[in-house]
């Protein structure tokens, strides 16, 4: 099968939301060497964009989104190891907090972000999804973190990145610990208007900007938690 169909298959097995096929067709992808991050961004995530827009479009239906996901993610069982084993040889570039905003159990775009952060490095602590602003902090504090990221897929939770800033902000946290922002309906007017550290549309440009920032870190002396 060329690389093109490949790809073609995997996004076909999400709107399907077939697992097996996914799964099947991830183990394809490793044993015969495809770009790993091609396969996930133009063969599954593309899949997952079309069930998003015929889901807005009412042409399918939750159901149908479950299954698309339970598809992405037997894809991914299969394609982070993979990844992981990338990052694993290597001294850790920073500390990374990772979590879902309050209310919102969307975990696929997060996951992947810290998967990729994890083979390019990074110490990746994941919180999962639902995830309230204390936890965010008792984490950052207990795992002097470098870097705050929260993911939002609803236009409803992205009011938890906002109150995450404010409360960092209030502790006197920042600008030392950056704060970043993603997911789905993240906007850049959206990062500006709450002073975010940072926002970034899909995992590759996270790792850049995660890099980024903590190679500003790295420039300014002193640390923000006490011994
Ligand atoms: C799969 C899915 C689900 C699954 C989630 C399964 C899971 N385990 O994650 C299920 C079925 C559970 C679900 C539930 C719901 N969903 Co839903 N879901 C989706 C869907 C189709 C795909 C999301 C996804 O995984 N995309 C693939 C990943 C790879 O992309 P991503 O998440 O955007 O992540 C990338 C970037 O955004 C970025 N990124 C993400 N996070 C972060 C974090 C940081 C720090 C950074 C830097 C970058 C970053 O990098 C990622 C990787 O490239 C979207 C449609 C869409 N287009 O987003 C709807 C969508 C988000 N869902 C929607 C809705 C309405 C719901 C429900 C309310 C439905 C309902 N009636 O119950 C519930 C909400 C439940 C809740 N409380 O959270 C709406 C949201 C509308 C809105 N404006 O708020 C969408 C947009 C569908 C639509 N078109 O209407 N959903």
């Amino acid at each position: 099968m060329s690389e093109t169909k490949l790809f073609e298959a995997m996004r076909q097995s999400v709107i399907d939301g077939a697992p097996e096929t996914a799964r099947t067709l991830a183990e394809t992808g490793v044993k015969t060497g495809v770009d790993l991050l091609r396969a996930i961004h133009d063969g599954y995530v593309s899949g997952m964009s079309c069930v998003g827009e015929q889901f807005g479009q009412r042409r399918m239906f939750l159901p149908d989104m479950v299954a698309a996901a339970e598809a992405m993610k037997a894809a991914m069982g299969v394609l982070e190891p993979e990844l992981n084993r990338l990052g694993t040889e290597r001294p850790s570039s920073g500390t990374i907090v990772l979590g879902t905003a309050k209310g919102d159990i969307h975990e696929i775009g997060k996951t992947l972000v810290g998967t990729l952060l994890g083979a390019n490095g990074f110490r990746v602590h994941d919180l999962g999804v639902d995830v309230p602003v204390e936890k965010f902090a008792a984490a950052a504090h207990e795992l002097r973190a470098d870097v705050v990221g929260v993911s939002a897929l609803l236009t409803t939770t992205m009011n938890g990145q906002k109150k995450v800033i404010e409360f960092f902000d209030r502790e006197g946290l920042r600008p030392k610990i950056k704060v970043i922002i993603g997911g789905a309906p993240v906007t850049r007017q959206w990062a500006e208007e709450i002073r975010s550290d940072g926002f970034a549309k899909d995992a590759v440009s996270a790792v850049a900007l995660v890099r980024r920032l903590t190679q500003e870190k790295g420039d300014v002396a002193g640390s923000p938690w006490p011994d």
